[in-house]
């Protein structure tokens, strides 16, 4: 066993189909490192508490050597005690005939709930990744019920938009994902999101310069990541798991170790006003995190006429989105 002190992550819908996808690989070692024990405090409702007992019994049968405790439990003082980091994936998905202000408000509740037990019972340090949507505005939800917890500690995931983005633009250009870089997901997670390839990189070069198709670049790049998610489903017949898991578990990894020198990652943050965007709404941006473990937006981006109109849509969503939820939960956001 390694001699760090492990680090704690409490995970909501840890039985459910993401939840799955992501706690054996943060267990492995995969996300904090081969040296760093990890423990993990595991959340459900309802039936998802049956299932969470049989993926208890299949940590216990992986013998992890970094993990060192597992809690499962459906009481939030209990789930989110001590934790490091809150990675909030379970939410009540969209039904059939469902407004989004009903939805706003059913998870909004949710939101409240896990916020005020986050400020109870987790360190004074932890962090939060929202996973659930809307997750920008249940993560902003969550952050408003959290007391003085500080507001640049939570997240809401804009990486599966990012990773997504990269696949896509490296396939244009016959280049492996990995040499595609300074992708910034701008503003929500939702079809509104703007991919920006203005400011990406692929094999160092300016991505516009190696595509040279501009008109695939602003309609079909942009709509096809904005519709990815919709295209899984309709495909898999159920929505993105193990590539959203894995987007999960890059945004930790992300947020835990310096970014590499030129890069940056997608994440959406409180925002301050950064790039004229309305403060007060959880905002996807480009960030650099420092050898410190705080992070800062990347600054001095250029934005043309085209990214700009497409961030004010994304902006205005998520305005909107806030407005109907602080109407549905009656509170002021
Ligand atoms: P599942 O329905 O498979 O699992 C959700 C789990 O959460 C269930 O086991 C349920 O019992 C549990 N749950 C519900 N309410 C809870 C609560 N209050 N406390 C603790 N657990 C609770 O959904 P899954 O496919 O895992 O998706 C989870 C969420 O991720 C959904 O809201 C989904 O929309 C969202 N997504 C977010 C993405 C992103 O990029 N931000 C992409 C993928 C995904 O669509």
């Amino acid at each position: 066993m390694a001699s760090k002190s492990p680090i704690r992550v409490a995970v909501t819908g840890a039985a459910g189909n993401i939840g799955y996808a992501a706690i054996f690989r943060l267990a492995s070692g995969a996300v904090f490192g081969p040296d760093q024990p990890v423990a993990l405090n595991l959340i459900e409702v309802g039936p998802g508490l049956n299932a969470l007992a049989g993926v208890v019994m299949e940590l216990q049968d992986c013998a992890f050597p970094l993990l060192t405790d597992v809690v499962a439990t459906g009481d939030l003082n209990v789930g989110f005690k001590d934790a490091d980091w809150c990675l909030l994936i379970g939410a009540v998905p969209r039904k059939d005939g469902m407004e989004r202000k009903d939805l706003l408000g059913i998870n909004g509740k949710i939101f409240i709930g896990q916020g005020e037990a986050i400020a109870r019972s987790a360190k004074k340090t932890v962090k939060v990744l929202v996973v659930g949507n809307p997750c920008n505005t249940n993560a902003l939800i969550a952050l408003r019920s959290a007391g003085n917890l500080p507001s640049e500690n939570f997240f809401a995931m804009t990486r599966l938009d990012e990773n997504r983005a990269k696949s896509q633009l490296a396939g244009k250009a016959g280049a492996h994902n990995s040499v595609v870089k300074n992708v910034a997901i701008w503003g929500n997670h939702s079809s509104t999101q703007y991919p920006d390839f203005t400011n990406a990189t692929i094999g160092g070069q300016p991505a516009m310069q190696v595509i040279t198709d501009h008109a695939w670049l602003k309609e079909t790049f942009v709509s096809d990541v904005q519709k990815r998610g919709a295209a899984v489903i309709k495909a898999r017949g159920a929505s993105s798991a193990a590539s959203a898991a894995n987007a999960a578990l890059d945004t930790l990894r992300s947020l835990h170790f310096p970014t590499p020198a030129g890069d940056w990652h997608s994440v959406a943050v409180l925002s301050k006003g950064d790039y004229g965007i309305s403060p007060g709404i959880m905002f996807g941006y480009p960030l650099r995190t420092k050898a410190d473990g705080s992070w800062e937006i990347v600054q001095g981006l250029p934005l043309d006429a085209f990214s700009r109109e497409k961030i004010a849509i994304t902006e205005r969503e998520l305005l909107e989105e806030r407005a109907t939820a602080s109407e549905a939960l009656g509170l002021k956001l």
